[in-house]
């Protein structure tokens, strides 16, 4: 985002829009939902058509959020002029099904803090300095709204979720400071914290046990990863949402440079995350259509369970031995 000229959200509301949906990312995360409910719950306070789409379930640990109950996973555009925010996304395909009918609408604003946002919108605020989308998120609306509880909590939410609680390399002093803005709102980072880090269903422990049983190293030890696919989630009962961090158990481990968590799902797809401690694993994320950023990244491959793991530790293995 170009910090020179502030953004103005009430003018370019000003333009008659009779629709405003904001959408974000499949497989969701804080910061995708806390950044889209604070801007719903700030656009709601002077316009009543504000819906709020993501073609996924939101995990049930967001369920405290306020306006969590409003999101949709289908998009039918209504009558009249519609304006779409897209929060979070580096690109469309991130939408899934949603994304060429959201193309129609008449006009696009995306928001993000990816490296790889390929700025598909007629208007793109993209700060990849910012820690997640929930901190351009605040800066917007600080200018033109009062920052309520609600709108506060869903903005830590955001920003805590993407700074895994304030201990990424992305964590700034603007990041605190914003987040010391949000608890003078009344914000309470136990209450927070307590609902999406520290407590989980037990179907959540089962799957990590056996998720770690599948965990697997190079020949150099710098490239580890584990593997899960649907028919574990159904033996289970637990949904893929719950597979979210489990990437982050590989990459602590001290010899990993890059951790990799592989969902091959029943549709001859693999849902592959990546977590490095120091090259830049966006780049391989991107090549292989997918994106992200420079130490956390995804992407989705279509192909057999066994080739994708190939192609995958291939692409990684060569980009540790250039660095
Ligand atoms: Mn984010």
């Amino acid at each position: 985002m170009s910090g020179s000229k502030p953004f103005n959200l009430s003018s370019l509301l000003a333009g008659c829009y009779d629709n405003i949906y904001i959408f974000t990312h499949v497989r969701p995360d804080g910061d995708a939902i806390g950044s889209s409910l604070a801007l719903a719950n700030a656009l709601k306070t002077e316009h009543k058509n504000v819906e709020v789409f993501c073609p996924d379930v939101i995990p049930s640990r967001y369920s405290f959020l306020p306006g969590v109950e409003t999101f949709q996973d289908s998009f039918i555009p209504k009558e009249g002029k519609g304006m779409a925010f897209i929060l979070d996304c580096s690109d469309l395909r991130r939408l899934e099904y949603m994304g060429e009918k959201v193309l129609r609408l008449d006009r696009i604003v995306n928001i993000d803090h990816h490296v790889t946002n390929e700025k598909f919108g007629d208007l793109n605020l993209i700060d990849s300095s910012a820690a997640s989308t929930g901190e351009i998120i605040y800066r917007i609306l600080q200018n033109d709204y009062e920052l309520n509880y609600e709108i506060s909590l869903c903005l830590y939410v955001a920003i805590s979720s993407d700074t895994g609680s304030f201990k990424y390399e992305n964590t700034t002093p603007q990041t605190m400071e914003i987040a010391a803005r949000l608890l003078e709102k009344g914000v309470n980072p136990f209450y927070v914290s307590q609902k999406i880090f520290d407590e989980y269903p037990v179907s959540t422990i089962f799957l990590l046990r056996d998720a770690l049983g599948t965990l697997q190293f190079d020949e150099t030890g710098k490239i580890a990863w584990m593997a899960v696919d649907d028919a574990l989630l159904r033996k289970r009962q637990a949904n893929s949402a719950e597979l979210d961090g489990f990437v982050n158990y590989v990459k602590n481990i001290e010899s990993v440079e890059v951790g990799i968590f592989f969902h091959h799902t029943d549709f001859e797809e693999t849902k592959v995350g990546f977590r490095s401690k120091t090259v830049d694993i966006a780049s391989v994320a991107h090549a292989l259509g997918g994106g992200g950023h420079p130490r956390a990244a995804g992407c989705t491959i279509k192909g057999r369970p066994e080739e994708v793991v190939k192609i995958v530790l291939q692409s990684v293995s060569r980009l540790i031995s250039k660095g």
